[in-house]
């Protein structure tokens, strides 16, 4: 058994820092989209399950997305596909991230924490991840906004569902849900400065909804917060150009540039030097409009 904390005293001093967390605003700032790079110390991840799960080949790929241009890793050590993934326990979770996290933090480069547990998130933000990656937001774990709120840590507020319904309005859903994210993270005293909100292209959606948030996605831009999109070799990719998940770099690239153009202001992405180098020189083209 892993010993967990929810906030031991000194780990939250040196975690704490002041409403709006800076990490976000210096993320914000720039003429194109951050980019968050895919760690998945998973045996069963749907694009790269196994390839990091030994600690060395994380560590080897954390470094190597941050030489890229990486400006957040994001670290997942449970799959969240909602098609064969095996859901395992807090210890095991714990067990997956305890040789990388510390080490990834020690790169420099702010690290989120994609877990759907607050044990978990409380585990890693003590270890020096800056950001809490939630993909059921707020509305799983009963702890997490409490945890969020008292770390003053930047959240990300992911929609979700238990399955896809094609007969739903997508738009409309993934609205209802901010607003149920908001309520309660307003209602746990979680500053707006430290929410980001995704529209979790993938999860609970047929192939066309995803793709029609993405080709919506300015419509939540209506929250006033900034919004992040991961597109990253899913599905609906496959859906256009029969591809495998690893053959999905230029669909991604394509969501991607169409998701910066509505707004996105965080990209979440396996491939870091490309996605990268396509939003600087979509931004710089952009620029001399
Ligand atoms: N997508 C995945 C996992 N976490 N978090 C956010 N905020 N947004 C996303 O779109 C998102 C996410 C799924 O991708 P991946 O991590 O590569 O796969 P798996 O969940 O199978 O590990």
């Amino acid at each position: 058994m892993i010993a967990t904390t929810f906030r031991p005293a000194e780990a939250t001093e040196k975690a704490a820092a002041p409403s709006g967390h800076a990490v976000l605003p210096a993320l914000l700032s720039r003429p194109y989209p951050a980019v968050m790079g895919v760690l998945n110390v998973t045996p069963d991840s749907f694009s790269d399950g196994g390839q990091f799960a030994a600690p060395e080949h994380a560590l080897a790929q954390a470094r190597k997305m941050v030489a890229e241009g990486a400006d957040i890793i994001d670290i997942g050590a449970e799959s969240t596909r909602p098609y064969g993934s095996e859901p395992i326990t807090a210890d095991e979770e714990l067990k997956r991230l305890q040789p990388v996290l510390p080490e990834v933090v020690s790169l420099g480069v702010p690290v989120s924490i994609d877990s759907m547990k607050s044990s978990v998130v409380a585990w890693a933000l003590d270890h020096g991840a800056a950001i809490a990656n939630d993909v059921w937001g707020l509305q799983r774990d009963p702890d997490m906004a409490a945890l969020v709120a008292a770390r003053k840590v930047p959240v990300i507020v992911m929609h979700n569902r238990d399955r896809a319904d094609p007969a739903i309005d997508i738009m409309a859903d993934i609205t209802d849900f901010f607003a149920r994210s908001l309520d309660i993270a307003a209602s746990a005293g979680i500053s707006s400065d430290n929410i980001v909100l995704d529209p979790g292209i993938g999860f609970g959606k047929t192939p066309e909804q995803s793709m029609t948030v993405l080709a919506r996605l300015n419509e939540l831009s209506s929250f006033g917060l900034p919004l992040l999109v991961g597109a990253s070799r899913k599905r609906f990719i496959s859906t256009v150009t029969p591809s495998e998940p690893h053959q999905r770099l230029g669909g991604s690239i394509a969501a991607h540039l169409v998701a910066a153009e509505g707004g996105a202001r965080i990209i979440r992405a396996h491939d870091v030097a490309e996605t990268v180098q396509a939003l600087r020189v979509a931004a710089a083209i952009r620029d001399l409009e």
